[in-house]
């Protein structure tokens, strides 16, 4: 019968470590602004294999938010929210450009993550 108590409270205690684990794996979220001509922040350090999710929004007109290695390519319309997971596998600097023409800054207006 004891053992059977010790058992349960394993089984308790095994439950509560698996719930924590659970909020652990939360990703963390990173709001991201676009407006001409540039992102804010202009620089993202995460770790790699950290769960992160982008969340990105444009503050005046349509732009783009492109990166091939990191694997989106985003329109960014005005009002809306977009949701990005980010890929944080593999170490690296990544440049994040707007693809979207919004005016005569528009070539200069990029980002960088860094998987670190
Ligand atoms: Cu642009």
């Amino acid at each position: 019968m004891k053992m059977l108590r010790v058992l349960a409270l394993f089984a308790s205690l095994a439950a509560t470590l698996a719930l924590s684990g659970e909020k652990d794996d939360q990703p963390r979220v990173i709001a991201v602004s676009a407006k001409r001509f540039e992102f804010e922040p202009k620089e993202i350090r995460v770790a790699r294999g950290e769960p992160v999710v982008l969340e990105v929004q444009s503050e005046d007109v349509t732009h783009g938010f492109f990166s091939r290695p990191l694997g989106f390519d985003e329109d960014l319309s005005p009002g809306k929210t977009t949701r990005i997971p980010l890929k944080t596998g593999t170490s690296g600097s990544y440049v994040v450009l707007c693809d979207h023409y919004c005016g005569s800054g528009h070539g200069n207006m990029k980002m960088t993550i860094v998987v670190q």
